[in-house]
């Protein structure tokens, strides 16, 4: 039998075996869908507000993955093994794991199918599904188990980061090659944090003089915001780095080791470039089970409220992090900002109060220009810098390599995680004594 603690608010039920075509059924007060950074974060505050009973996250992997050290992994400065703890470990003592994938959402009945057979009804519902990844888009691309063959490698999964580091060290001579698709992405800056450490690497091992180091990018810009995309032209100027705009991935002839690049601007034109080294960041999309859902917009994302992360149509269902429709830029950094935003509109909406506090559109990328070396990019919706310490942050600083690489590793696992690391706003307040 099936019972919990939720009795109060939920339904207890029998539960019989697992031959049962019935499904079994629960209810929690607050339900979370996605236990990556945006889910854990937000169960540990619900937790707070309402105690452990009333909330349950939905979560299928048996690793939780701090995915912003993948950048340092993928150029060997940092293991794969410290980016990843038991879910187990950061799913909130007392808060119900439902170790599932989640099938189905209908904000119509508050109810969430399950791939194991559930079915959960909610009171407050809290998105945070992330989004998918689509490597099955560039033609081509062999099975992963060949990449090192292939020299391929790509930041982006858990799966395929080491086969990076793998290719830089294979390298011997040739082009170095970059992409960026043409859709949205998470941490635009990831894909070029790759190409700087790589362009260091081959210096520090004497091979820069027999490569090419070629970003190839969808984007019309080499980075969103004016003040970094000009330091980051200085940059590339300065250690001969080819940038080429308006080229996207879209296959890779793996045997000859030749990448194909559409012109996005004359389609159908085409190049094809003879790699040593392909790093794929792959076409990003919505969550499925968002897009096939009543609750996502017409290309597929959450739709929610920009300033308060409610729900557009369904005022019972909030949303946060990459799976949303909110339009800034996809980091772990926006969650933290999101996180304090959401837990105060939430409590709002518990006691039938209007939100009332706003968020700005922050989010922050640590743009890794050397294995010493970070200009920390943060802005806000507008795409102006807001930044939180009071120097100039576009300028390379080791003092935020080391921010990135060893104090937000604990920010993330002891700060944000754990519901307690809102974002620097209020420290940004502070450091410029008021003023921003
Ligand atoms: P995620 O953390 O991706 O979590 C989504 C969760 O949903 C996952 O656990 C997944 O298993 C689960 N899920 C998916 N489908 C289902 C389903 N059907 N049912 C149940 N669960 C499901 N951010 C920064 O701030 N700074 C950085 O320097 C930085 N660098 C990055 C570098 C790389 C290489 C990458 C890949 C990311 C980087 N990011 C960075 C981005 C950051 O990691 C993400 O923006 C952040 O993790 C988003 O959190 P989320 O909760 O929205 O999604
Ligand atoms: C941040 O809050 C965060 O989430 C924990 C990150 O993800 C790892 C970041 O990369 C950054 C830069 C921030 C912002 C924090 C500060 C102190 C500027």
């Amino acid at each position: 039998m099936a019972c919990h603690r939720t009795a109060a608010i939920g339904i207890c039920h029998l539960h019989t075996s697992s031959s049962s075509h019935a499904p079994s059924k629960e209810h929690y007060k607050v339900l979370v869908l996605g236990g990556g950074s945006g889910g854990i974060t937000m169960s540990a505050r619900m937790k707070r507000m309402l105690g452990a009973e009333n909330v349950a996250i939905v979560e299928p992997s048996e690793m939780h993955y701090y995915q912003p050290i993948w950048t340092l992994v993928g150029a060997g400065a940092k293991g794969v093994a410290s980016s990843g703890r038991p879910t187990a470990s950061v799913v909130p003592s007392g808060v119900k794991w439902v170790r599932s994938r989640v099938q189905e959402i209908n904000p119509d009945t508050n109810t969430v199918r399950t791939g194991n057979g559930m079915e959960i009804s909610y009171q407050y519902l809290i998105v945070a599904l992330g989004l998918q990844l689509h490597y099955e888009k560039i033609k081509g691309l062999p099975e992963i188990e060949d990449w090192v063959k292939f020299k391929i490698g790509s930041n982006y999964s858990v799966q395929t980061v080491e086969k990076t580091w793998s290719a830089l060290q294979n390298f011997k001579e040739g082009n170095a090659v970059f992409s960026f698709p043409n859709t949205p992405v998470k941490c635009a800056g990831a894909p070029q944090k790759i190409m700087y450490l790589t362009d260091a690497y081959l210096r520090k091992t004497g091979k820069r003089a027999k490569a090419n180091v070629v970003y190839n990018t969808s984007l019309p810009v080499l980075f969103g915001v004016k003040k970094y995309a000009d330091a980051l032209w200085e940059i590339v100027k300065s250690r001969d780095i080819q940038v080429n705009l308006r080229q996207n991935l879209i296959e890779v002839r793996a045997d000859k080791q030749e990448a194909v690049f559409e012109n996005l601007d004359n389609p159908g034109e085409t190049k094809v470039l003879e790699y040593e080294m392909l790093h794929v960041t792959p076409p990003m999309g919505p969550n499925p089970v968002v897009k096939g859902s009543l609750l996502a917009d017409e290309a597929g994302w959450l739709d929610v409220n920009k300033e308060t992360l409610q729900h557009n149509k369904y005022p019972n269902v909030f949303g946060i992090g990459d799976c949303t429709n909110l339009p800034t830029s996809k980091t772990a950094a926006a969650v933290a900002a999101q996180s304090s935003i959401l837990d105060r509109t939430i409590s709002k909406v518990l006691k039938n109060e209007k939100p009332d506090r706003k968020y700005d559109g922050y989010t922050s990328c640590p743009l890794v220009t050397n294995y010493n070396t970070v200009i920390l990019a943060e802005f806000d919706y507008s795409g102006q810098p807001l930044e939180t310490f009071p120097i100039d942050q576009s300028k390379e600083r080791w003092t935020m390599y080391h921010m990135k690489a060893d104090v937000m590793p604990h920010l993330y696992w002891h700060g944000l995680l754990k519901g307690f690391w809102g974002g620097p706003g209020p420290y940004r307040k502070i450091m410029h004594l008021g003023m921003k």
